[in-house]
């Protein structure tokens, strides 16, 4: 996957690419990110790359030709690009937006605004698609970029470790994770599971999948609409429901 970050602030970006997983994604060229400092490409002697919005009102506003010249500057680079602009008012980035950036041949570009907003020539005279992380308002887009980045890059094949990908499937299968456990076994008298010590891989695989759906049900029931349940997936959330009943607690469920 290759993106490019453009963005008056490199190094609200550049220091968590060089973390954990997508440095090592980095490192193996599974990932190619580059962050492109905006004023680098302003023409006046003083790099300004903003400016008093026309009509008046607070804020400064984006201007258009720093952000065109470091977008030829890719382009010529990188050939093919797909542009997005990190807004509030784009569609709510997803899990499976998220596999089809991962999937991308064309470099995603990411341009970042800040202050009041960017001049609306950047969005009238440039192919993109504005996409937002949720609803609420950010104080730029370079927080929501790395977000599309890093949730995209865990997804490219060799990225997260083996035994990381078979397990790391929660999302796409529509559950929420089982709980997980370490050594010690017992910690301020909260005791590990026995069946997790018990070597009954089947009995483990059970009560994870149980575990899961328990989780889902109480926590993301809206997620079970559309789940891949088994036969036994359902019966066990129907007993599960029943003694939820009979507690006395509120079923939030969408069947
Ligand atoms: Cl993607 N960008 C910005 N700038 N603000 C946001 C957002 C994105 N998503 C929610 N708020």
């Amino acid at each position: 996957m290759k993106c490019d970050v453009i963005t008056l602030f490199p190094e609200m970006v550049a220091p968590v690419l060089r973390q954990s997983i997508l440095k090592r994604a980095r490192e193996r060229h599974l990932l190619d990110v580059r962050v492109v400092p905006l004023r680098d490409f302003a023409t006046d002697k003083h790099h300004i790359t903003d400016d008093m919005p026309y009509g008046g009102g607070p804020g400064m506003v984006l201007k258009p030709e720093p952000i065109f010249a470091a977008l030829d500057r890719i382009k010529q680079e990188r050939g093919g690009v797909r542009v997005i602009i990190p807004s509030p008012q784009g569609a709510i980035f997803n899990q499976g937006m998220a596999e089809v950036f991962s999937r991308e041949e064309r470099s995603l570009v990411f341009i970042c605004g800040h202050y009041e907003g960017i001049d609306a020539r950047v969005m009238q005279g440039i192919d993109h698609e504005e996409v937002s992380i949720g609803d609420y308002l950010l104080t730029g887009g370079e927080m929501a970029a790395l977000i599309m980045i890093d949730a995209s890059a865990r997804l490219i094949p060799g990225v997260l470790g083996d035994s990381d990908s078979i397990e790391e499937e929660s999302f796409a299968s529509s559950l929420l994770e089982y709980p997980h456990y370490t050594r010690p076994r017992e910690f301020r008298g909260m005791k590990v599971p026995d069946v997790l010590v018990s070597g009954n891989h089947r009995a483990i695989r059970d009560w994870r999948r149980g575990q899961s759906l328990l989780s889902t049900l109480y926590k993301r029931p809206d997620l079970l609409a559309h789940a891949i349940l088994t036969n036994e997936d359902r019966q066990w959330l129907g007993q599960a429901i029943s003694g939820m009943r009979k507690e006395g607690e509120s079923v939030r469920w969408i069947s």
